[in-house]
């Protein structure tokens, strides 16, 4: 069911008001795999005279009956073209009127799982944005929102949908959801599933029953998903004063899905990776994943269900709101600090990538080819950090204040980007309209600060410009929070933390009455999503990273130097020394937090000393690179091998295992010394743990580190005998060898990996984790002789014919290619024009390709 047709070009200027509304829609669904049929009423009132009914529905839906309030229309009012059904005015009453229509699909037959589809014997729904229209004729929208009846037959034991259920009896069950909703948040499952549960009283003291859904032999991999969700309702109660609404909560995990997964009302169904783990199988960031994102899905019950989006270019509406409260409950739950470095560290890796690259779009976009395209880093963490920006500037009270708005004002709506500006507006008193730059301008602003010192006061002194991105030249000057805190020579803080608000292209700010001058701390907290640039020489930073007492900006102090060294050595330069003294002595401190020690021992990936290079004008040579990190991190081992030992030795967590924060922390700063050690004892150590270690995230750990030395051929034969026939383990086990294989094997690697008869390519999760993994091997998959191009070109192509919306995501390993040299370059356009020189390539496909060779 691929789209292939050219789809004019959708522009957020075009929204209309659909001029119907629709009351109530009742479903009854025969489920069976290759010929499901789907019978729909809907039940319709003309809100302008004389419109058509014009509805959604796949080229594939197989019409069998449709009736106007019982008659069937003349034939002629009647008009299927392309992705769309139109009765015609002429055919339809004047006021409300009952439409119903029976339609046949094929969920065996749709790889594309959008819609209807089958998941090894489950059936399973997903709607969001577009996927209703393949399960029935619609108005598929988000602003079209209505009451769901839906009946489900099958002989399949567990029969699920929306709401609370009516009644069950043997091979037929009944659901109503009284909330009403857009299509994109309905969903359907039958198979034959086993459920861990549990219950969940609301403060007002409605009793929710809750489930995980789970293939029969998990039941003990998804204890942590339910006490993951438990712990989300009642955050939720406790910081948004958010309840739940229903009788019931059911989750259900499936094999096959193509993102993490779906908040449909009630019924929320995920990628089984996101909600099975047990100690032998999942890693400690497993872990901490699957609590995040159940928590995701939960609160958009409230930031996504209750108030949804009025079209898709409001996206981040639901998506950016729902992001910043998973990362609050993050924080609350485990390491504030930790969860704020982490953050920045994916938001610059995903977001910055995609801003400073052909991808580029704003927050809000305001045209889009292909809806699907459009859930990215910039849509999500971006909308996250304009939040957080927000709450900074009117402060939590303000933020509260508006929020308690925000529910009371837009429940049951669907809203724009508008209307939550104007809560903040309104609750507020503050003007956002330049604020507002932030939803509607691509790119990353790049924030310049120097500073002057005279008679006792410092001036800061800032300028801003953001670079031009595709179709947007002019960026005006936005509002820029820029939290600072100013450090005395020895190291105390002499000025606590002042949020300075740029909303100039150049603007000045004086401290004064100091006595000597000041240290200064910038950017504290990752404050806004820019790049701040000053001129810094090591030794500031490495006293930033000895005293500064804001833990984002001491870590980034670290970060600073890791780069400027990686960056000299990777130009052929010398340089490293002080930060090895420096990391030396932040790792000798024994009552820092050990997952601080880890992130600040951890160096930036080679991907990420790319793009700094690429910042500095510098042409990235990523084998230059990678020898200049291997070299880096050996340097690192040679020179404190006693210290990273001992670190290694005591760092070990006694007792049976915990995904706790304090465990993993122990955990993460234990391997990132093993990861440094591996480069000079031979791998001895890693061996030893990969024989004894009870949890996947030590094995994982000590596999990495085998493998980078060619070593890992008894490991991963070890696993395969253990693991062969669990997936999530599998999936691992493949996308380990791609990424850590040294890179001039790395292709070849793949090429074997991609060979196995257990490389089931069509499971999003298998695919993504061979070729992602290749693409995470930088030097590999830039190799200079362009096979990791062409083998990621081969791939895409055959995917694109399977499941559009994988290729298209999976297509931004080459997002980068343009700052590469010119024989690189050569063959990544070559392997883009392959990609689109194809017959029948996707829409998704093929506006990805072509807004990367335009
Ligand atoms: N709304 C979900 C993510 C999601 C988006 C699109 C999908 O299919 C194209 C599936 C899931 C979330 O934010 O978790
Ligand atoms: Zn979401």
């Amino acid at each position: 069911m691929s789209q292939t047709d050219p789809q004019p070009v959708q522009y957020l200027a075009d929204y209309r008001p659909w001029p119907f509304t629709l009351s109530e829609t009742r479903l009854d669904v025969t489920l069976a795999p290759r010929d499901t049929r789907v019978r729909a009423e809907l039940r319709l009132t003309p809100q302008q005279a004389g419109s058509d009914l014009v509805l959604d529905g796949g080229t594939e839906l197989r019409l069998i009956s449709l009736t106007v309030d019982g008659q069937q229309p003349d034939p002629s009012h009647v008009i299927r073209e392309g992705e769309r059904l139109t009765v015609v005015a002429a055919a339809l009453p004047q006021g409300p009127f009952t439409l119903a229509t029976e339609v046949g699909i094929d969920p065996a037959d749709n790889t594309a799982f959008e819609g209807l589809y089958l998941s090894n014997g489950i059936f399973c729904t997903q709607c969001e944005a577009e996927g209703f229209r393949h399960i029935t004729f619609y108005p598929d929208r988000p602003d079209v929102m209505t009451t769901f009846s839906v009946t489900i037959r099958s002989d399949l034991p567990v029969l699920l949908s929306n709401g609370n259920p009516v009644s069950k009896a043997p091979g037929v069950a009944e659901w109503h959801d009284p909330w009403p909703k857009p299509c994109y948040l309905f969903a359907l499952v039958a198979g034959d599933l086993v459920a861990v549960s549990d219950s969940f009283t609301t403060r007002s003291g409605r009793k929710v029953a809750l489930n995980v859904w789970v293939r029969p032999g998990d039941q003990h991999r998804a204890d942590f998903a339910m006490q993951s969700l438990i712990k989300s309702m009642k955050w939720d109660e406790d910081v948004y004063g958010r309840e739940y609404d229903l009788d019931v909560f059911n989750i259900v995990a499936v094999d096959d899905f193509n993102m993490g997964a779906m908040e449909n009302k009630g019924l929320n169904i995920f990628n089984s990776k996101l909600v099975l783990a047990s100690p032998e199988t999942a890693t400690d960031a497993d872990y901490e994943r699957i609590e995040s994102v159940i928590a995701h899905e939960y609160f958009h019950n409230w930031t996504g269900n209750r108030i949804t989006c009025r079209d898709w270019f409001q996206l981040c509406l639901k998506e950016g709101l729902t992001v910043f409260r998973d990362q609050q409950f993050t924080s609350d739950m485990r390491s504030a600090a930790v969860k704020r470095i982490e953050d920045v560290q994916a938001l610059r890796a995903r977001q910055f990538r995609e801003d400073q690259g052909p991808l580029a779009h704003p927050p809000r976009p305001d045209h889009y080819e292909e809806i699907n395209n459009f859930y990215t880093a910039t849509v999500y963490e971006k909308g996250a950090e304009v939040i957080g920006m927000l709450k900074r500037l009117v402060g939590n009270d303000g933020y509260a204040k508006a929020l308690d708005l925000y529910f009371d004002r837009h429940d049951g709506d669907a809203a724009t980007i508008e209307d939550w500006l104007k809560v903040f507006e309104d609750a507020t008193g503050r003007d956002l309209a330049q604020f507002k730059r932030w939803y509607t301008d691509a790119g990353t602003p790049v924030v310049e600060m120097s500073e002057d010192w005279q008679d006792g006061r410092l001036t800061l002194s800032f300028r801003q410009s953001t670079p031009p991105t595709p179709g947007q030249t002019e960026k005006p000057a936005r509002i820029i929070p820029i939290a600072v805190g100013l450090l005395g020579p020895n190291g105390d803080e002499v000025a606590g933390t002042r949020v300075l608000e740029l909303s100039e292209d150049s603007q000045s700010f004086d401290f004064d009455g100091l006595s000597a001058r000041p240290v200064v701390s910038a950017l504290r907290g990752f404050s806004a999503p820019i790049i701040l640039r000053r001129d810094l020489d090591d030794a500031t930073r490495a006293f930033l990273l000895a005293h500064d007492t804001d833990p984002f900006a001491r870590w980034e102090a670290g970060r600073e130097l890791a780069l400027s060294a990686l960056t000299t050595l990777a130009t052929g330069g010398e340089a490293g020394s002080s930060y090895i003294a420096s990391i030396g002595a932040l790792i000798a401190e024994d009552q820092t937090d050990p997952a601080f020690r880890a992130l600040s021992l951890n160096l930036p990936g080679e991907e990420e000393i790319a793009t700094r290079l690429a910042y500095l004008g510098q042409t990235p040579d990523p084998d230059a690179i990678h020898t200049a990190r291997t070299d880096l991190a050996r340097r690192i081992a040679s020179a404190h091998e006693p210290l990273l030992s001992r670190i290694y030795d005591e760092m070990t967590v006694p007792g049976a295992y915990s995904p706790d924060a304090v465990s993993a922390a122990r955990r993460a700063l234990r391997i990132a010394a093993l990861g440094l050690l591996g480069r000079i004892d031979g791998g001895e150590r890693a061996e030893v743990l990969f024989g004894v270690a009870g949890n996947m995230t030590e094995r994982m750990a000590a596999l990495a580190v085998l493998l980078r030395l060619g070593h890992g051929a008894p490991a991963l034969a070890a696993l395969l005998d253990e693991f062969g026939d669990n997936r999530l383990v599998m999936d691992k086990w493949f996308s380990i060898q791609a990424m850590a294989a040294p890179p001039q094997d790395a292709v070849a690697v793949a090429s074997a990996l991609a060979e196995r008869n257990d490389f089931d390519w069509k499971n999003p999760n298998r695919f993504r984790a061979l070729l992602g993994g290749l693409a995470a091997n930088h030097a590999g998959f830039h190799s200079v002789d362009g096979s990791g191009y062409a083998f990621t070109a081969d791939w895409l192509i055959r995917m694109d014919a399977v499941n559009p919306q994988i290729a298209a995501r999976m297509s931004t390993a080459f997002e980068t290619w343009p700052r590469y040299d010119e024989m690189r370059r050569a063959h990544a356009r070559a392997a883009l024009e392959r990609i689109a020189s194809v017959k029948g390539l996707s829409r998704n496909t093929r506006e990805m390709v072509s807004r990367m060779i335009a």
